[in-house]
């Protein structure tokens, strides 16, 4: 059951598409505060949502703030990343949902300011409520979910490896990370174009020097198979003759300040507009640029710097110049000598400078910061909504860094700038199941990390989270270590670990599209799998990968193996990536175990009376295409027997409720495999996998 109650005239966020009942005369749960809710919580009470955010799992005992924000220290102190994910379920005594459709600054004191008082609060008294009751954890996110609408699902083939730097400078860097990729067997499907692949960091341009007749090097790398990812940042440089630049200017399709002029701002191009988002008919202009690099044969795009990330306002900046020459006049004491160099680092980013401009919307004027979290959400509307008007038969991939709830139907996102941090691999496990809870499936981390070095050992255990995820991409910043996989001295178990992902694809894909074409979860937590388990319902290091999975990463350097929680009897499957994915496998009862897991080996859970359909192949296995989903063996824990459903298609179409995707799949005690369309041939799984 669903409750909605309006409070003032709120903004419409095109959040919510789904059907909802009037609340009750008494709001259920909740208790209305003058500036938005409070809940008293039980010590065993659980706190899960929020999507992308740092800590843990359980979101209590912080303070978090949906305010997106280009920050590029995901440390603990912080309140808010790139994203504003509203939602959040609170289980325990009571267990119920809530959504606060609201565009603006939303404060979660989670027992931050009081041990026991979840305190949410509202910048403004216009937004709606929804409070979500059901039968169980996943039955409210269900709920959720058709309330907000269908998740975005991308072509089958970006569940492939994808690997990325910022930046490959040319095609022939490009082309050498490809035949490294080949030459030591590691499967790959795209390499990502980061910024300087732009002509001067200009929006839909190539650099014809570093990559000449750009189509024809596309179409050579699809010959190889792999893809190419270009990223697309929010800001349009101002340049004369620059297309782009002149059209959007003489159509009033940038953001303005308050005088109507449009809004300057500093970022990679140096001085750009920003695309007005909000504007329907500039967002559709916008996401018909998108057709340049269509057009050239490329099918998948990231969104990036549309928080959107500022580096500064001509206007402060100016201010600050001015100001800068005061102090430079003057014999500064050390207070003023602090406020200069705050002033100066404070450029960037700066939460006065989303005051500074305005938006046209359907509903009127409005300034930037009534409607700050949308801006990344229609960013990634637009290029997703033109992907429907310019390849309509076709999935296109698109991932964003800056989201809001509403997103979800158009994009994925992928984390941000994290670090080659041990911890950020548990972070990034972390924001699995808080992003799936909000519609976010198609999702993953930097895997090695972002900033900083990264290590051999912490870019194997990372690709032991990674392979699990659904954006599998490797990305690091300029000026960092390289970190592509084969410039590391265990080749073959960088090349096993990644041919491990494909062989999981069967499964891994299934089990995608049946989250998304049920509104369920790709990854939960155990508490949601186990709701009777008591310790289950601690668990923060381990989560469910489908019906079938459990999965315990090792996240800790030097660690040579880890505890692990199983909430009942499971199949231990040891993969030893280094030596051909040779498993081994053996019954571990329900309870607390000490796993060793060597740094080249991959250990997993599967339930009792499932299975995981697994692809055949092995080193053969360099691209999705290469996978043949229809040639299946049945990996199981099933003494008893097991049964399967099965969704397949061929990753492009998009008639995904037609029944024929959906196969039956049974396996009887004695081993013997069954499929219900003669198509998708299954036999029970023998040892090894590679
Ligand atoms: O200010 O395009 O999060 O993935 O490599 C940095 C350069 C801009 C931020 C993205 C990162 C990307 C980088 N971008």
């Amino acid at each position: 059951m669903i409750y909605k109650k309006q409070y003032g005239h709120p903004f419409d966020t095109e959040s919510v598409v789904g059907s909802f009942s009037p609340m009750p005369e008494t709001i259920p749960h909740l208790t209305k505060e003058p500036d938005g809710f409070s809940y008293t919580m039980d010590p065993q009470d659980i706190l899960y949502g929020l999507g992308e955010n740092i800590r843990g799992i359980n979101k209590r005992g912080w303070l978090y703030e949906s305010k997106c924000s280009d920050d590029p220290n995901h440390t603990e102190s912080k309140s808010s990343l790139y994203g504003a994910y509203n939602f959040m379920i609170v289980s325990g005594k009571d267990t119920f949902g809530f959504f606060i459709d609201f565009p603006g600054k939303v404060t979660f004191d989670c027992g931050y300011t009081d041990l026991d008082t979840l305190r949410v609060t509202i910048a403004e008294e216009n937004y709606d409520l929804y409070i979500i009751e059901g039968e169980s954890l996943t039955d409210i996110v269900r709920q959720f979910r058709q309330l907000v609408g269908r998740s975005y699902i991308p072509p089958k083939w970006a569940f492939g490896n994808t690997q990325s730097r910022w930046s490959y400078m040319s095609a022939d860097e490009v082309r050498e990370v490809a035949a490294n990729y080949r030459a030591n067997h590691i499967p790959l499907d795209a390499v990502v174009l980061d910024i300087d692949y732009m002509e001067r960091y200009k929006d839909f341009t190539v650099d014809a020097q570093r990559f000449p007749h750009f189509a024809d090097f596309a179409a050579e790398m699809k010959a190889q198979g792999i893809r190419l990812v270009p990223i697309i940042d929010a800001g349009v440089k101002i340049e004369d003759g620059y297309p782009v630049y002149e059209e959007g200017l003489q159509n009033g399709y940038f953001c303005t300040n308050q005088d109507g002029t449009p809004f300057v701002a500093g970022v990679w191009p140096g001085r750009v507009h920003f695309p007005d988002m909000l504007n329907p008919q500039a967002r559709a202009w916008f996401g018909d640029q998108y057709k340049f690099l269509l057009d050239q044969g490329i099918e998948g795009f990231w969104n990036d710097m549309n928080e959107p990330a500022l580096f500064y306002s001509e206007e402060t900046l100016k201010k600050t110049f001015a100001k800068i020459e005061e102090y430079s006049k003057q014999n500064l004491d050390i207070s003023s000598f602090f406020a200069f160099t705050g002033m100066v680092a404070g450029l960037s980013n700066n939460e006065n400078d989303y005051t500074l401009f305005y938006h046209n919307t359907k509903q009127g004027r409005v300034r930037h910061d009534k409607v700050h979290n949308l801006f990344g959400y229609n960013m990634t509307r637009a290029a997703g909504e033109a992907f429907d008007r310019l390849a309509p038969d076709k999935r296109i991939l698109l991932y964003s860094r800056s989201a809001c709830i509403g997103m979800h139907r158009y994009g994925g996102i992928w984390t941000g700038d994290n670090q080659s941090w041990w911890s950020h691999i548990l972070l990034a496990l972390h924001m699995m199941p808080s992003l799936n809870m909000c519609g976010f499936l198609y999702e993953g981390p930097d895997i090695g990390g972002f900033g900083s070095n990264t290590t051999e050992d912490l870019l194997l255990r990372w690709y032991g989270l990674g392979i699990f995820s659904p954006l599998l991409r490797n990305h690091s910043a300029n000026g960092t270590r390289r970190q592509e996989p084969y410039r590391f001295k265990n080749k073959a178990a960088f090349a096993g670990i990644l041919q491990l992902r494909y062989l999981l694809l069967p499964y891994l894909y299934s089990e995608y599209m049946k989250a998304a074409l049920h509104d369920g979860m790709y990854c939960m937590p155990l508490a949601f799998a186990f709701p009777q388990d008591a310790f289950a319902r601690q668990v923060e290091d381990e989560v469910m990968i489908g019906e079938s999975l459990l999965i315990a990463p090792v996240y800790e350097q030097n660690a040579r193996g880890r505890y692990v929680y199983l909430p009942e009897e499971m199949l231990q499957v040891r993969v030893k990536c280094a030596e051909g994915n040779r498993i081994e496998t053996s019954v571990l009862p329900a309870g607390h175990h000490y796993i060793p897991v060597a740094l080249t080996e991959v250990v997993f859970f599967v339930r009792k009376g499932h299975m995981l359909p697994l692809a055949k192949g092995g080193r053969d296995i360099q691209t999705v295409a290469d996978v043949d989903f229809a040639d299946l063996r049945l990996f199981a824990y099933a003494p008893n027997g097991a049964a399967y459903t099965y969704y397949t298609d061929d990753g492009e179409i998009k008639d995904y409720d037609n029944p024929a995707h959906f196969v039956h799949i049974t396996l009887d005690a004695q081993g013997a495999a069954q499929s219900d369309r003669a198509a998708v041939k299954v036999e029970a799984a023998p040892a090894p996998l590679g």
